[in-house]
């Protein structure tokens, strides 16, 4: 049996290499989207992190990677068929989100009836639903939670190699007609050990966010896990591990000095959570004297003064907060434990400080009725936000929301769509009569009326760095106010 310990993670090396194609798919907005279309055309183009570290993992235990970005590149299938062919790879590695599912799976069935080649999925769908994924045979192996030592023991195994598979931990194979699930994986304690994304087999000059200055730009993970429990996301399930301030700027010197990225997105869940870990990377990223700009995303009860003083001197340009309703009941639904006074204050010292500030709002929660969204739209036009955005509540497999859900409809909408995917029918929302088309509606009046404020507009044509960012802004302000 292959057993890896941790501390021996960073310095294992295969004795059999494989060949592994990664393939990013193309993905656009889909109907149960949460944001306005408009919003989802205009948000830019982000690599995958996720298989950028699942890359760093392989490669790091000594296999040969293939990166296919099929959504950035917009390269064609013929021109990825062309790719596998000449790399000839063991495994294709492919990504799913429940959302995408059918997408997703479309795609892949076209790709493989001409490739034929074992295809192995990961990621927080899989983790979910393994059984009902693995339903769709053109999946031969599934990773279930993180792989970072379950997939360097899965590639030690000679390919499709049944026996060795049973030893390996959390994954679930298909051999002949049936599935087979392994022993859970342990995750990693000290995620310092865990290898880097392999951002170097991307060209990053492709990606860029609609607010990002620069194009050279990449999401980030200084963390996994979250000890919050909101009820509409699924993280707050995991331990939260904090990596060190060192491995990361480690990370963004390598990301700066080799593939020349200037622009950082760190997308933990809350960046703040450790006062003492936040000011150590401040100071360790002042030092390394990288002339970088980064975001975070954070929570308004989970940040001070101090820690907002060194982010700015660190170079922090952003702060996306999520303030998600200007109802007080609502919130507390929610399980936010912030209240709205707090959010104000906090995003008033964030600006205080000069940092820019990102408001996410959420319309739909349990409890909401038309007044109550009308208390959000408002009270977003009083804070001090650059930014606002405004989604619409889904309740996401594996969230409590999403167990309110089963409660009142008794249906088990997520896991029906895995096993038959097919066009989706609007998701309905649990505690909230609105029907779907008046929630769409009340997102769009608020952009229209948080971005189409006088004062807010002469705000924003101040802040403007470029023409390009002129234009950017002018157009999707238009396409916002025409868009159905
Ligand atoms: C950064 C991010 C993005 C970025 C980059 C995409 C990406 N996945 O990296 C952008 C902005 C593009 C994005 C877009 C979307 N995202 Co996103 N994203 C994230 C976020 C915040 C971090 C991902 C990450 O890098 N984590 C760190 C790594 C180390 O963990 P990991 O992703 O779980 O990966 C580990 C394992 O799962 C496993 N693994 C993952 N994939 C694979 C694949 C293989 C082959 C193998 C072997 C292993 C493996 O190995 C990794 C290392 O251990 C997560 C939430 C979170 N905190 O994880 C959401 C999350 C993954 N996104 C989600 C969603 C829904 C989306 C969108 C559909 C949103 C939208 N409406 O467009 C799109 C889909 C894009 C796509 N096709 O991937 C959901 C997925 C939920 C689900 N049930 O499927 C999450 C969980 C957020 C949420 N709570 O809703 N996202």
């Amino acid at each position: 049996m292959i057993n890896i310990k941790e501390e021996n993670l960073s310095s294992f090396r295969t004795s059999s290499k494989k060949k592994v194609a990664i393939i990013y798919p193309p993905y656009g907005s889909i109907d149960n989207e949460p944001g306005l279309k408009v919003v989802k055309d205009n948000y830019g183009v982000f690599p995958s992190l996720s298989l950028l570290y699942v890359a760093g993992c392989a490669q790091g235990a000594g296999h040969d990677v293939l990166f296919l970005d099929v959504n950035a590149t917009h390269i064609s299938k013929d021109d990825v068929l062309e790719e596998l062919k000449r790399f000839q790879p063991d495994y294709i590695f492919y990504t799913i989100t429940t959302y995408q599912l059918k997408e997703n799976l479309d795609w892949l069935i076209e790709l493989k009836s001409v490739y034929p080649c074992p295809v192995v999925v990961g990621g927080v769908h899989m983790g979910i639903y393994p059984d009902e994924t693995m339903r769709h045979t053109e999946i031969d192996v599934g990773f279930i939670g993180e792989c970072d030592f379950s997939l360097p023991a899965f590639l030690e195994c000679d390919v499709m190699d049944y026996e060795a598979f049973a030893k390996v931990p959390g994954i679930i194979y298909r051999k002949e007609d049936q599935t087979f699930r392994t022993r859970n994986t342990p995750v990693l304690m000290n995620v310092d050990n865990a290898h880097f994304p392999a951002r170097e087999l991307i060209d990053n000059s492709l990606y860029s966010s609609f607010i990002t200055q620069y194009k050279n730009f990449t999401p980030f993970i200084s963390s996994r896990g979250c000890p919050f429990k909101c009820i509409f996301c699924e993280q707050g399930e995991q331990k939260f591990r904090g990596r060190s301030a060192e491995n990361i700027v480690q990370e963004l010197q390598i990301a700066y000095e080799q593939q020349g990225i200037r622009e950082f997105d760190f997308f933990d869940s809350s960046f703040t959570i450790q006062k003492d870990r936040v000011i150590n990377i401040c100071k360790k990223i002042i030092d390394s004297n990288l002339p970088i700009f980064w975001s975070v995303r954070s929570r308004v009860d989970c940040i001070n003064e101090e820690m907002l003083h060194w982010m700015k001197k660190a170079n922090c340009t952003r702060i996306y907060y999520g303030i998600e309703s200007g109802n007080a009941c609502i919130l507390t639904t929610l399980k936010k434990s912030a209240n709205l006074e707090q959010m104000r204050k906090t995003i008033d010292l964030t600006k205080k400080i000069g940092i820019s500030t990102f408001g996410y709002f959420m319309v739909g929660s349990p409890g909401e009725t038309k007044e109550t969204v009308r208390e959000t739209i408002n009270f977003s036009k009083t804070l001090n936000l650059d930014y606002a955005q405004f989604s619409k509540v889904t309740p996401m497999p594996a969230t409590q929301l999403y167990a309110m859900y089963l409660k009142e409809f008794q249906h088990d909408y997520w896991r029906e769509f895995v096993k038959r995917p097919s066009h989706q029918i609007a998701i309905q929302r649990p505690g909230c009569t609105m029907p779907d088309e008046e929630i769409q509606a009340y997102c769009k009046q608020a952009y229209l009326e948080f971005y189409y404020r006088p004062d807010y507009i002469f705000k924003a044509l101040l802040r403007v760095k470029s023409m390009n960012e002129l234009f950017r802004s002018v157009k999707v302000a238009l396409q916002m106010r025409t868009a159905g």
